[in-house]
């Protein structure tokens, strides 16, 4: 066949190739190492070194052809595949709406209603607070002082009036204790689940904007026993009994002593929930009640990664992409 013919002969294929696969097929078959084009290149040796450029020239001209009509197809290919995907995945709203198909709660939602829920059932009442705090209420009368290095952990975003910056989103649901203890006589039995909002840039285990529950405990002789017991109880209700907890010794600045509690997953490891602590005297003095008759346990964990672990996700960002192929399995 001379290189004419095969050029003809790569060209056609090419041309009419069915799909990617096929094309990446007629791709090695004439262009690839161990090709048609490869194996003339060969034969280039045996040649009289006066025919030698030109039969050189030739090839290099006939694979550049071949090469561009490979290519040429695949962008066609390529187009056809991606209108495909395209069509795929395209959502029908009128389609869904004569079937009238019916919505459901978002997963955080129903996480945190079956929250709640559970500690209802345990004795606790449901309270609230602001997503935009002050200074004292996200830090201070949480015995986090200006200068405490503690400030920095909670990446906080600030709301922009100015120095000094006092204005800020929620970095945590504790502030909802402080508004609680100041407003209410002992004893307390609360939770409080609400957005929080910090700089953490998203990943497969960060929000920026994500859900905290906490909760708070303020009676006459509560310890961490009581602490430890609730939150044991609260997991084996949203688990199941065979799920296992601990505490491992921790620093928050508005308990003392203060801890991380994890549970235990099925393959025998240990997944870390929230912090919890014994409320430290100060916070309750801050809120104008007597440490020395009252004491406390206050915990805060996060339900999108309580979430993420029920329902084993992949990654928590699932849970804002809003895709309804992935929302509606839940
Ligand atoms: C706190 O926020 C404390 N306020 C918890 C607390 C309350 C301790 C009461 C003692 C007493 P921490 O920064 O570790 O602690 O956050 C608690 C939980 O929030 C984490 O364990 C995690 O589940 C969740 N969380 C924190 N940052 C993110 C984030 N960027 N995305 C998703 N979840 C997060």
């Amino acid at each position: 066949m001379d290189v004419q013919q095969l050029i003809d002969e790569a060209s056609e294929a090419a041309a009419t190739a069915a799909d990617l696969d096929a094309l990446v097929e007629i791709d090695r078959r004439f262009l690839g190492k161990k090709g048609e084009f490869a194996a003339r290149k060969k034969q280039l040796g045996a040649l009289d070194p006066s025919e030698r450029k030109a039969a050189g020239q030739a090839l290099n001209d006939a694979i550049g052809t071949v090469s561009a009509a490979v290519e040429a197809r695949r962008g066609v290919l390529a187009a056809d595949a991606e209108a495909l995907r395209l069509a795929d995945e395209r959502l029908d709203l009128t389609e869904s709406l004569t079937e009238l198909q019916r919505g459901h709660l978002h997963l955080v939602t129903q996480a945190r209603d079956r929250l709640e829920d559970v500690f209802v059932g345990m004795g606790f009442t449901v309270a609230e607070g602001p997503e935009v705090e002050s200074a004292w209420y996200n830090f201070e009368a949480l015995n986090i002082p200006e200068w405490h290095p503690a400030r920095g952990s909670f990446d906080t975003i600030f709301v922009d009036l100015g120095e000094p910056e006092e204005v800020m989103l929620r970095s945590h649901t504790s502030p909802v204790q402080i508004r609680t203890m100041e407003n209410t006589e002992p004893p307390i039995y609360i939770v409080a689940p609400g957005r929080t909002f910090r700089t953490d840039t998203a990943d497969a285990t960060h929000l920026p904007a994500f859900n905290q529950i906490e909760g708070l405990v303020v009676d006459r002789g509560i310890g961490l026993g009581d602490l430890a017991g609730t939150i044991d109880s609260f997991v084996k209700a949203f688990f199941g009994r065979e799920v296992k907890t601990r505490l491992r010794p921790s620093y928050f600045p508005f308990t003392e002593p203060s801890a991380e509690f994890d549970i235990s997953t099925p393959a025998g490891d240990w997944l870390e929930l929230g912090g919890c602590g014994v409320v430290h005297p100060n916070v309750l003095a801050n809120c104008g009640i007597d440490p020395e008759e009252w004491s406390g346990f206050a915990f805060g964990f996060g339900i999108d990664r309580l979430a993420v672990m029920r329902y084993q996700l992949d990654d928590i960002r699932e849970l804002v992409n809003n895709d309804v192929r992935f929302l509606r399995q839940f």
